[in-house]
């Protein structure tokens, strides 16, 4: 393998984002199932890494495999991305994202558990807090914040029958990428208005699901079903509430540049 040329291992490996992802793990649960993949590698390192490795391919108009998603920006800047088909439907056909809360949350806060299963949105709410913070440089939580103000049918669906907190902290638990930043900072901003306080703590994935099952966190907005976060939810499943979805229509996969005129997982050569 030493002896292979830099461009055969470009062809062999998928640009990954960070190892604590759910698609980081749904993406080596492929490599095990996809005899096309058996010897390639998976790159993990950061997502702004794999969108800068991205982004120098597509300039030179070199093969890369990334694994993507949506809600995201990169299918908007970059016009050329397709999702590989995956006929073993590893990463499934679309996700939901749902909110999932602590046992006894919502008795101890009615009213916080009340608006966080309220809160529902879409793709387009998502990936436009996402599309500007990534155009302007503005922080998600700051776009976030301007968001709730412009939108105010949406939020008063949300905090429909909501009465008024007492300044009772909610612990939000979280991911660390935009989508989620977005969704965790719009319902923060929202839970202030209506007198309560917020944490919103970022964390790798698996320790959100520890953290709703231990109770150190009260709820999640951050759970990618039914593939993403298969693992982690099976893991601890009858150890939290599962508030259903609060967002629909989203997507993981493997993601390719039109140019290489390949259509499937099955296209890739091991
Ligand atoms: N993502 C974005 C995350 C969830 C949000 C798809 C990169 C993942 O766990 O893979």
């Amino acid at each position: 393998a030493e002896e292979e040329s830099d461009s055969a291992v470009v062809e062999h490996s998928i640009t990954g984002i960070e190892p604590g992802a759910g698609i980081t793990v749904t993406t080596e649960t492929a490599m095990e199932e996809y005899d096309q993949l058996s010897g390639w590698e998976l790159e993990q390192s950061s997502t702004a890494a794999m969108i800068v490795e991205l982004e120098k391919a597509i300039e030179n108009e070199e093969p890369i495999v990334v694994t993507g998603w949506n809600p995201h920006w990169m299918f908007a800047k970059f016009d050329n991305l397709k999702y590989l088909e995956d006929p073993q439907n590893i990463y499934g056909d679309t996700e939901e994202i749902r909110s999932l809360a602590r046992e006894g949350f919502e008795d101890e806060n009615p009213n916080a558990y009340k608006l966080i299963d309220q809160f529902n949105w879409s793709v387009e709410d998502m990936e436009s807090i996402m599309y500007e913070s990534s155009e302007t440089g503005q922080d998600i939580a700051e776009v976030s914040k301007q968001w709730v103000e412009d939108n105010p049918d949406k939020v008063d669906a949300w905090t429909a029958g909501v009465e008024d907190g007492n300044g009772e902290t909610v612990e939000l638990v979280s991911t660390p990428w935009d989508s989620e930043r977005a969704s965790s900072n719009v319902v923060a901003e929202v839970l202030r208005s209506k007198g309560f306080e917020v944490k919103i703590t970022d964390v790798d994935v698996a320790v959100v699901f520890e953290a709703l099952a231990n109770g150190d966190a009260d709820a999640t907005l951050a759970a990618w079903m039914p593939n993403t976060h298969k693992d982690f939810y099976e893991s601890i499943e009858g150890q939290f509430v599962d508030m259903g979805a609060n967002l629909e229509g989203a997507k993981i996969g493997l993601v390719v540049p039109d140019y290489m005129d390949i259509d499937s997982i099955e296209d890739l050569e091991a």
